[in-house]
């Protein structure tokens, strides 16, 4: 039986010394940065099995040298806050592979940021732009910065003297930044305003998720959200059911989560609801376009919290400090950050009915919640292959940006739609067993995104 048709438990067991023996190995050479080891760990339980079964990619240390990045820069970034106030954070790019195409990946603002999580990122970023077919390669950068609370001129004056640094590495054939968390439209036009005084060059294609008016691309802004949603209507389609009708429970409240409710909308789900960093709010009623327009003003322009919500739709609940996964639903977005859905949140989604986990967040799900899904049947579309419309429409915007020519919002959405199917049928095509209609998506997806990549590597020899 080949590993592709094998369950994964099976798989696991079968080849669980080779895979503990190159997890020591991972941890020892990385010591400390657990993300890193977790996202290691997710793509080598599907890919030590499929190295060991495919000569072809089981010599030349090819799972050392995908797992190590290609060079990592670190950096100084001093600014000045409004009381005159000198303040120093760390800056970060993570250029982790360029086999297939440019280093590409956002940058986050958040004050957890550190090498670990920039490595966790920068890694699963490799596997999922190459499941976009698109030629881009895998990167992440980002800082420890705190927007929150920052005036506008102090975020500026930040990004300027992030950008001072980051210039010198990046290039629309180098390394393309984009944003992640913390990083949205204020930010790139910051961080690209910058790159232009600096090199005096009006270099498009260096920076994503830029404005309409100086190079963007439409859709981009919608694009993790919408290819979300696209992925699980391919998704339910495949087992013949749809999204209409479905209760939906969507965390965070940013870009992803935004966008995510709009398309689960605009499908005929329900959404009820949302979350931050300070609890979740549960609208049974669901959360309507008003709603929702009220709530991407409250989190891009006013930058306030979720429990605001409340007080303007006195029918909903906020929970402080809490987490949504207890609400019974038929399907969960995890769409906030990394490990927000543990082994007792996965039992919870379980109890509640949920029959999809689509991951519109990176790495959301512990490897122990993830295992409690796929012990359940619970249809789990990894991050890599759910939210990689976002990094797709970087690379439509890549696309306009070298032919100087903008698309229309038809012609972009219509793409991105090919691109979410197609990372679908791929899914299907490695993951799924002989014989067996059931599609392990995790398996599909680091296969898939593996094979392009290490197929590369191969053809440049030892370098
Ligand atoms: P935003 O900054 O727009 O929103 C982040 C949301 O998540 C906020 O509601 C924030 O709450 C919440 N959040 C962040 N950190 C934590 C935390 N430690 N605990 C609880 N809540 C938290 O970011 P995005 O929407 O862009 O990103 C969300 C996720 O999607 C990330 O995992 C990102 O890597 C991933 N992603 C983003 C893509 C994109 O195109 N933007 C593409 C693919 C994946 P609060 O404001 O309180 O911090
Ligand atoms: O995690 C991601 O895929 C992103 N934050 C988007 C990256 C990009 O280059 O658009």
């Amino acid at each position: 039986m080949s590993t592709v048709a094998m369950p994964a438990e099976e798989r696991r067991a079968k080849y669980a010394s080779q895979i503990d023996e190159f997890m020591d190995w991972v941890r020892d050479r990385n010591p400390g940065e657990a993300e890193f080891h977790q996202a290691v760990e997710e793509f080598a339980a599907d890919i030590v099995p499929y190295v060991a079964e495919n000569a072809r990619y089981s010599d030349h240390n090819l799972l050392q040298r995908i797992t190590e990045p290609d060079r990592v820069v670190i950096f100084r970034v001093c600014w000045e806050d409004d009381q005159g106030t000198a303040q120093v954070n760390r800056g970060y790019r993570v250029q982790f592979n360029n086999a297939i195409g440019p280093y590409k990946g956002g940058m986050r603002f958040h004050p957890s940021v550190n090498l670990s999580i920039l490595k966790f990122l920068g890694f699963e970023q490799i596997f999922k732009n190459s499941l976009t077919t698109l030629p881009m390669g895998g990167g992440k950068g980002g800082s420890n910065f705190d927007p929150k609370g920052k005036s506008d001129a102090e975020v500026m004056r930040f990004c300027q003297a992030l950008m001072s640094e980051l210039a010198r590495h990046i290039g629309n054939y180098r390394d393309v930044p984009a944003g992640d968390i913390g990083v949205g439209a204020r930010e790139v036009g910051y961080l690209f305003g910058q790159y232009k005084r600096i090199s005096a060059n009006f270099q498009a294609g260096v920076i994503t998720g830029k404005g309409l008016q100086y190079g963007g691309s439409l859709i981009r802004t919608e694009a993790t959200g919408y290819g979300c949603v696209y992925f699980v209507a391919e998704a339910l389609a495949y087992i013949g059911d749809e999204l209409a009708g479905k209760t939906c429970l969507v965390s965070g409240s940013g870009n992803v989560a935004q966008y995510t409710t709009e398309k689960v909308i605009d499908l005929g789900g329900k959404v009820v609801t949302l979350s931050d960093s300070s609890g979740y709010i549960y609208d049974p009623d669901g959360i309507d376009r008003e709603k929702l327009a009220y709530v991407i003003d409250l989190k891009t322009v006013r930058r306030g919290r979720i429990h605001e919500y409340v007080e303007k739709y006195p029918n909903a609940t906020f929970y402080p400090g809490e987490k949504p996964w207890g609400v019974p639903c038929d399907v969960a977005f995890p769409s906030a950050t990394q490990n927000e859905i543990d082994a007792d949140d996965a039992q919870k989604l379980v109890e509640g009915g949920c029959k999809v986990v689509a991951e519109g967040a990176n790495m959301p799900t512990t490897l122990e919640g993830a295992a409690i899904f796929q012990a359940n049947n619970v249809i789990f579309l990894p991050a890599k292959a759910a939210n990689a419309g976002g990094v797709a429409v970087s690379g439509l915007e890549m696309s306009q940006n070298s032919i100087r020519r903008p698309w229309s919002r038809e012609e972009v959405d219509r793409r991105l739609r090919d691109i979410m199917r197609n990372i679908h049928e791929q899914c299907v095509h490695y993951g799924s067993g002989d014989g067996s209609s059931s599609v392990d998506y995790v398996h599909g997806a680091n296969v898939g995104g593996f094979i392009k990549v290490a197929d590369a590597m191969l053809a440049y020899g030892i370098v």
